[in-house]
């Protein structure tokens, strides 16, 4: 992040926005450097991989080796030329290669779990520990016992293994799901909450609203789709706390009290239904705004008192035709959208006319007050929403995500496009904006790897997070990635669990990061370009299939996580269920039969660059265009029945738990994080081309906090709270609030002046979340602090 100015925001990221005008920090594969092609001349060799980091991107890399080294990465060529783009980390990978960080032969624990001290030994060694391990558990109290937890975004993470042994998996619990809990529960579809609409369908959109997303710098990739919007005449409105670089490009800027965006979108619900501003025909025939509650239980209407599904048991709606009560799915009838009615002697109305009364209370002066946004802004940008369709309301995993009451302002978000009609319709769409996730890949079914029927992947008994807490039958952990530095707020209640309960834990990790000081066995794997195989891995990726090739030989003593899954399953017995290579796999993959796939094998990825078009429509992919919903009514389902006893069948607002509490009288700022253009979580921290740009971590406070606490640019602070506390420099920053503190999350603690941020973070659950969804989220946002200078 920049300091506040345009002027310097351009100044200052040079590299970063030398093309920002059309696509953020970005390089094609046509403008720059000359074509590697002239390299492959004088002996050098040309091989095709692309990019897996976690960032939502995956550019296609066009590599040269020289020696057995990696010497030249360049963009890979798309046969749509939009995505044929690379950015600053992609480049950097030649030095991250090849860094001293790297983890470089298996090793075994000597110290304490966390003291990091370790000796090698051989692979022969780590294997038989592991299987051994494995199978003791596995035999003693079965495969429930030995949970895998993986990191974002990895591609191969062993999942024969976890079906073969039970293993059960957690995939970054409790993060990213909140939002997507209560938006799901009205949509029916996928999880993590995304849009329906593929990002580029932004450019069929008039109005574009972001709120607590920052694009340009957390899928960096896709920024051209929001620029081509723009181009095309849509009115970028970004609602932010901070002048984020989104907010910097954005036609308005809004900026919002942390931690009150539901109250926003209940404001604008509010407005919406007060001037008549939502679409009575979408809503009658495509959500569940017409069905009626029960006075007496709060429940909806059914034909009968079965617990059947809605197609023996219907839902119930009043026919404005017949004046009766009818089936919602009867033939002919048309569902009055308001009213109340007395039916055998109960009351019911429609859940629209409770939305009516729910949100009576929700008024502009309200929202205002709660948001600290001007009261005519809220007006101002309800009309533009409601009346300046087609309009996407798009968010993020940072912001609003990351509070305690994320799974409303998911509910109200959903609620927002059912009542403007922005669901299925082309320019619209609701929900999270990042990632390119959704597309016509999502799809596209690819076939399993075929296992015999006895062989399923366990169940999560719990979060990870109350593992240390509550009895549950975990002992092992098979750690890929850096899930512990990452996965655990409160890091000193969970150190506990790392290190005093388990009996167990296996890190398998390019880096030495610190996961791997807690485990017993570490075994290193190769990046991106090292196999042992030709080819090495495939994924299908906005509307395109994606080969991998061998770049270079395995570095060190390095594996892949293919290999250190076989090695496993042939010690423990299962070699005859396994695929031989991971070409093997790969072509399995390919032999599903959907048309979009016809045509596509590794013969014609590998002749045609490794890349090669789905066989899918050329517009954008947007899903229940026909108005049909995954939900048990096939409806959107705007009043959540599960939520009834937490009083937020319809969205209610509640503050955030600990921001705004008596807590902040101790601790008086709100300690927010944030990413960057720069890294991928825990990724990237240390190579020194990215290091020149973001040379430590640093604390980031407003003048005004900073002066009131004697604080100059460059002092070393404490940060604490209750939960504990770590030390960095501060950077006084004018585009921060007063009253909230911020860094960028990932920094290994290794490079913090002491501690890890994770040590003050905020674990806590809200009880609602254990009956949502996805399940409960830690408000990594919701965390007071004081800091003062160390
Ligand atoms: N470069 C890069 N890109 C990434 C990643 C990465 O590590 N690096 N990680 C990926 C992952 S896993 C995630 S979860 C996403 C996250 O992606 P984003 O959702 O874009 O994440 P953040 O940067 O945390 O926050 C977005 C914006 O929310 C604002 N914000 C903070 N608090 C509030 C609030 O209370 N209300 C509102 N309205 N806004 C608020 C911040 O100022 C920030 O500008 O990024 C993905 N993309
Ligand atoms: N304080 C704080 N903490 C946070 C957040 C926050 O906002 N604040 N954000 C949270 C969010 S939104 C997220 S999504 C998580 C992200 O948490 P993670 O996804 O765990 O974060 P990364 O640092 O990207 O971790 C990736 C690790 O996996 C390794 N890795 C990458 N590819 C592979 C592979 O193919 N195989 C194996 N074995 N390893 C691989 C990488 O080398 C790296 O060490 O962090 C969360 N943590
Ligand atoms: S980090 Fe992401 S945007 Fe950058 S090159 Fe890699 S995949 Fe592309
Ligand atoms: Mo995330």
């Amino acid at each position: 992040m920049m300091n506040i100015s345009r002027r310097n925001f351009i100044k200052g990221g040079v590299a970063g926005t030398a093309t920002l005008g059309l696509s953020g920090s970005l390089l094609f594969a046509d403008k720059w450097l000359r074509p590697a092609t002239a390299a492959s001349d004088s002996g050098e060799r040309i091989a095709y991989t692309y990019h897996p980091p976690g960032c939502g991107g995956r550019c296609a890399y066009q590599c040269t080796v020289r020696d057995g080294k990696l010497v030249k990465i360049e963009p890979n060529d798309w046969p749509d030329h939009r995505y044929s783009v690379l950015c600053t980390r992609g480049l950097s990978e030649l030095q991250r290669v090849y860094s001293p960080d790297r983890l470089q032969t298996p090793l075994k624990r000597v110290g304490e779990r966390g003291e990091g001290k370790f000796v090698p030994i051989s692979w022969d060694e780590a294997i038989t520990t592991v299987a051994d391990k494995f199978k003791e558990l596995h035999s003693q109290y079965g495969g429930k016992s030995i949970l895998k937890m993986i990191s974002a975004n990895q591609e191969y993470a062993m999942p024969l293994l976890s079906s073969l042994l039970g293993m059960p998996i957690a995939l970054e619990t409790s993060i990213d799901t909140g939002m997507a809990s209560g938006y799901e529960e009205v949509t029916g579809t996928a999880p993590f909450g995304y849009s329906h609409h593929e990002i580029t369908d932004l450019v069929n959109s008039k109005t574009i609203i972001m709120i607590g997303v920052n694009i340009f710098e957390t899928t960096v990739a896709d920024s051209q789709f929001v620029f081509e919007a723009k181009e095309a005449g849509a009115k970028l409105i970004v609602v932010d706390p901070n002048y984020s670089t989104t907010a910097s490009k954005a036609d308005q800027w809004i900026p919002i009290k942390p931690g009150s965006d539901p109250a926003l979108l209940l404001g604008m619900i509010n407005i919406i239904l007060a001037n008549g501003w939502y679409q009575a025909d979408f809503l009658q025939k495509n959500t569940s705004a017409p069905f009626l509650i029960r006075a007496d239980n709060q429940h909806l209407l059914r034909q009968n008192d079965s617990a059947d599904g809605p197609d023996e048991n219907p839902f119930m709606v009043w026919d404005e035709v017949s004046d009766s009560l009818q089936p919602y799915n009867a033939a002919g009838i048309q569902p009055k959208l308001e009213g109340e009615f007395t039916v055998g002697g109960m009351q019911v109305k429609t859940v629209f006319s409770a939305l009516k009364e729910q949100t009576k209370q929700y008024t502009p002066a309200w929202a205002a007050e709660t948001t600290e946004i001007p009261e005519q802004t809220i007006i101002d940008l309800t009309r533009q929403y409601a009346t300046g369709g087609p309009a996407r309301l798009a968010w993020g995993f940072g912001g609003a995500e990351k509070i305690s009451n994320s799974d409303i302002f998911g509910h109200a978000g959903a609620i927002l496009g059912a009542l403007t009609g922005n669901f299925g319709r082309t320019g619209g769409g609701v929900g999270n904006c990042l990632f390119h996730r959704i597309s016509w890949a999502y799809v596209t079914p690819l076939a399993p790897w075929p296992l015999p029927p006895q062989f399923k992947t366990g169940v999560m008994e719990m979060p990870t997070a109350l593992m240390r807490s509550r009895p549950n039958s975990v002992k092992a952990v098979l750690n890929l990635g850096n899930s512990f530095q990452q996965h655990f707020p409160n890091f000193h209640q969970a150190e506990k669990w790392f290190k005093e309960q388990l009996e167990f834990i296996v890190t398998v990790d390019v880096w030495d990061n610190l996961s791997v000081a807690y485990s017993d066995i570490v075994l290193p794997i190769g990046s991106c370009f090292e196999s042992n195989y030709d080819i090495t891995r495939f994924q299908l990726n906005r509307n395109h299939a994606l080969l991998s090739e061998k770049v270079i030989e395995p570095l060190f003593e390095s594996k892949s996580d293919f290999e250190i899954e076989q090695l496993l399953a042939a010690r423990l017995g299962f070699e005859e269920y396994m695929p031989k290579t991971p070409e093997d796999y790969i072509r399995a993959q390919l032999s599903s039969p959907h048309p979009f796939l016809e045509g596509i094998t590794v013969e014609t990825l590998k002749a045609n660059n490794f890349i090669m078009r789905l066989n899918c429509p050329t517009e954008p992919y947007i899903a229940s265009k026909d108005q049909i919903y995954k939900t048990p009514s096939t409806k959107l389902e705007i009043y959540n029945e599960k939520m009834i006893e937490f009083d937020q069948a319809l969205p209610a607002y509640e503050e955030p738990a600990e921001m705004n509490s008596e807590l902040r009288q101790k601790y008086p700022l709100q300690f927010a994080q944030y990413r960057s253009r720069f890294h991928v979580h825990s990724q990237f921290m240390r190579v020194s081309w990215i290091r020149q740009f973001c040379p430590e971590p640093r604390l980031e406070l407003n003048p005004f906090d900073a002066k009131s606490r004697g604080l100059a640019n460059g002092d070393l602070v404490e940060v604490f709270n209750d939960r504990g506390e770590f030390k960095a420099r501060c950077k006084i920053m004018n585009d921060l609030r007063s009253g909230a503190v911020r860094m960028e999350e990932g920094w290994w603690s290794k490079d913090m002046p002491e501690g890890d941020m994770n040590n003050v973070i905020n674990d806590a659950f809200n009880p609602r979340g254990f009956k949502r969804k996805y399940g409960p989220i830690f408000p990594f946002y919701d965390t007071l602090v004081e800091v003062k200078k160390a």
